[in-house]
């Protein structure tokens, strides 16, 4: 079968975090390895999104062009996939020319055919930052489920999409401002006229995942309107019409169009330019699209209406998308912070571990919790306590007595052949319905199997005895992990492999399903322990920068009357940060004053002044006092949590703060300041001496 699998193109602004890992990729990854095992032709797709507001203002926060900030994100991309050795064929970005191109094409066409038209909209314009502000960066409650923080585009809590105009009490999220409404002429898409189409098409997919078909049916039937698909932006694929020239195209419009533009660009690389139609409009082919929840609507309701209107495409097939990751208990989340980036964690844990580990919490059918006490005990006892070890005592104990595997002289042979075969099938049932979780538990039961067997046969018992028989007990057993290793490698390629060359296999792994019938001579080499355990407390959490730093200069914010702007001296930099403090201490009570800042915050403009920064100060709700250190404390000295220094985690926004609970304690009579992570309270530290509030405090007051 020839099968695409596209995976969500990721926005190119912020690091992935494991929850997208276990939202979409390695999902779409373990599904591709697994198809291509069983010898189907596959593309494998995906890119960075690089257009939209998101990036911008991450630019302007940073002070760099959107472009630079995009190829950064996209270079780290690719490092945090190939760490995980999730492995597209192409691995595109929206930047390339190619994929204007094709953009502007498909506009053109869809233009031609009557699918576009202009109409003038009502939009929101923010007059304090001078601007058409885009939908995402509208706040306000949500028409529908009355959620308060619901972005103009959509609300995160219930999952509807919205219009900017939908939302009650509108705010700009930039600026906190209330919105005008100006009039701006855009291009819509007739999003409306693919009702019955869509509900038809829909008709066909009950094999569909569920929660994806009832988001989908209840979306299409509480009725379709036309969408603009251009946006007042400086950012983004250009509108192939005159007039348009500061308007460019609605990023959701064109990143949907990065799968097919990526499949051409590859099909152009492998020399073959017109290989993609044969994955896109041959109607033998399958599509997939791989993604989280969130995304649902605009892969199985307005991509498959833009590839009608096209006429000639394939229609996706399936659009597996996962749940959420939850990380103790709140969203995996790399807007907001929660939970690891893959860079973090490989560092510390190899990426096999992390496949192992999130395919058998994989939130396919339901969120689930991710926790590292819990991947240390999946994978000490599972791959290695149960997998690695029965490849390593097998084929050492063959070694060690020059013991020949041969089959023939185990009874038992024959019905664990059909054992093998059986769990093969239901592996194989789950995979192709993509029930990932439920494949790799039939694995698990073939590797528990695997040492039943082999601690029900003694082969140091039978060897005294009867060495015919302990040789072809070895051969059984090294059958199991024959076909342990062939199910084990869309799920841990690299571990599979090691075992798969122990246990003396020449061919080709990736491609072994159609020799597993075969019986092969197997002649274990002698090799170390395959893996090794994950140890405690492997992933440092700390991934707040917090730096010593002494205020120099203390002015009056221009456009606030609570807000001082205070020049800092960080040793061998400067930094302005603004600070609500004027309610609190006077100019002369701060400067020289001794601070905590957290460094690695992403900058932002407050009323139009840039704060580069966060101090921090213990909040009663009535009082507030300020951070700092003893005197042996030195400008631009690194603040630690507990025994945790700085992770090097990169930037973070103000809510990943959260995530500490910082609070100010008392520790032997005195307060000091705290965080709490990983259920345990840590004190903040320099230099070995407690970070302290400069007046005291009451106990439990909140540090912000
Ligand atoms: N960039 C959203 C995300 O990264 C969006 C997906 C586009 S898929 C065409 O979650
Ligand atoms: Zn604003």
């Amino acid at each position: 079968m020839r099968i695409l699998v596209n995976c969500a193109l990721p926005y190119a602004n912020n690091p992935l975090h494991l929850g997208h890992i276990a939202g979409a990729y390695l999902g779409a990854d373990i599904f591709v390895r697994y198809r291509r095992l069983i010898g189907d032709e596959v593309m494998f797709v995906s890119g960075s999104d690089q257009y939209g507001t998101p990036i911008t203002i991450q630019a302007d926060a940073e002070g760099i062009s959107p472009a630079d900030l995009a190829r950064r994100f996209h270079i780290e991309h690719k490092k945090a996939f190939e760490g995980l050795s999730i492995k597209f064929d192409i691995f595109s970005e929206t930047m390339r020319k190619e994929h204007h191109e094709n953009v502007k094409e498909v506009f053109l066409e869809l233009l031609k055919k009557g699918y576009l038209y202009e109409k003038v909209m009502n939009s929101p314009f923010c007059p304090t930052c001078n601007r058409f502000m885009p939908d995402r960066y509208i706040k306000g409650i949500c028409p529908h489920c009355g959620y308060d923080e619901a972005r103009g585009d959509q609300c995160e809590n219930c999952g509807k999409v919205l219009d900017p105009k939908d939302l009650i009490s509108p705010r700009c999220a930039i600026c906190g401002d209330s919105p005008e409404f100006r009039d701006t002429k855009h291009f819509f898409f007739r999003l409306s006229s693919f009702q019955d189409n869509l509900i038809n098409w829909l008709k066909g997919k009950e094999y569909w995942r569920k929660n994806v078909l009832e988001f989908t049916r209840n979306f299409v039937e509480a009725g379709l309107e036309d969408r603009p698909i251009t946006r007042d932006i400086e950012w983004g694929v250009e509108v192939p019409v005159e007039g348009y020239e500061h308007k460019k195209i609605y990023v959701w419009f064109e990143a949907l169009l990065g799968y097919i533009s990526a499949a051409r660009i590859y099909s152009s690389q492998q020399n073959d330019p017109e290989r993609w139609k044969k994955y896109w409009q041959d109607g033998n082919a399958r599509v997939y699209c791989f993604i989280g929840k969130d995304n649902i609507p605009f892969h199985t309701v307005i991509f498959p209406a833009m590839l009608m209107a096209l006429e000639r495409f394939n229609l996706p097939y399936d659009v597996p998308a996962n749940e959420f990751l939850n990380f103790s208990g709140k969203k995996f989340s790399k807007s907001k912070g929660v939970g690891f980036t893959v860079s973090e964690v490989l560092t510390k844990i190899n990426g096999d571990y992390i496949r192992y580990y999130l395919s058998s919490i994989m939130p396919e059918t339901g969120d689930s919790d991710f926790s590292i006490e819990d991947l240390r005990e999946k994978v000490n006892s599972e791959l290695i306590g149960k997998y690695g070890n029965l490849a390593f005592r097998s084929t050492s104990f063959i070694l060690k007595n020059s013991l020949v595997p041969r089959p023939g002289h185990d009874d038992e042979y024959p019905a664990v052949l059909d054992f093998l075969r059986e769990k093969f099938a239901l592996y194989r049932g789950y995979l192709d319905g993509i029930e990932i979780k439920k494949a790799l538990h039939e694995w698990l039961e073939v590797v528990q199997f695997g040492n039943v067997y082999m601690n029900r046969s003694a082969p140091w018992k039978l060897i005294k005895t009867d060495s015919d028989s302990c040789s072809s007990k070895l051969y059984t057993v090294l059958r199991i992990i024959h076909y342990a290793t062939v199910m084990a490698y869309p799920f841990i390629p690299s571990s599979a492999e090691r075992i798969w060359k122990m246990i003396g296999m020449k061919t080709p792994l990736e491609s072994s399903f159609h020799t597993l019938s075969e019986e092969p001579s197997y002649a274990p080499i002698k090799t170390d322990p395959p893996f090794s355990p994950v140890e405690l407390s492997s992933v440092n959490p700390n991934s707040l920068d917090l730096r010593v730093a002494r205020i120099v200069d203390v002015q009056e914010h221009p456009n606030a009357d609570r807000l001082y702007v205070l020049k800092l001296s960080l040793g061998t930099e400067e930094r302005q940060l603004v600070a609500g403090l004027r309610n609190h201490y006077s100019r002369e009570e701060l400067i020289g004053r001794k601070i905590i800042i957290v460094y690695n915050l992403k900058p932002a403009k407050i009323r139009g002044m840039v704060s580069n920064g966060m101090l921090l100060a213990a909040d009663n709700g009535k009082d507030v006092r300020l951070l700092t250190v003893g005197d042996h404390a030195k400008e631009g000295d690194r603040v630690r949590i507990g025994d945790y220094d700085y992770n090097n985690h990169g930037r973070i926004e103000i809510r990943d703060l959260e995530a500490y609970r910082l609070h100010i304690s008392t520790i032997d009579g005195k307060p000091v300041a705290t965080a709490s992570v990983d259920d345990e309270t840590l004190v903040l530290n320099c230099r070995g001496e407690s970070v302290f509030p400069e007046r005291n405090i009451e106990e439990n007051s909140r540090i912000r």
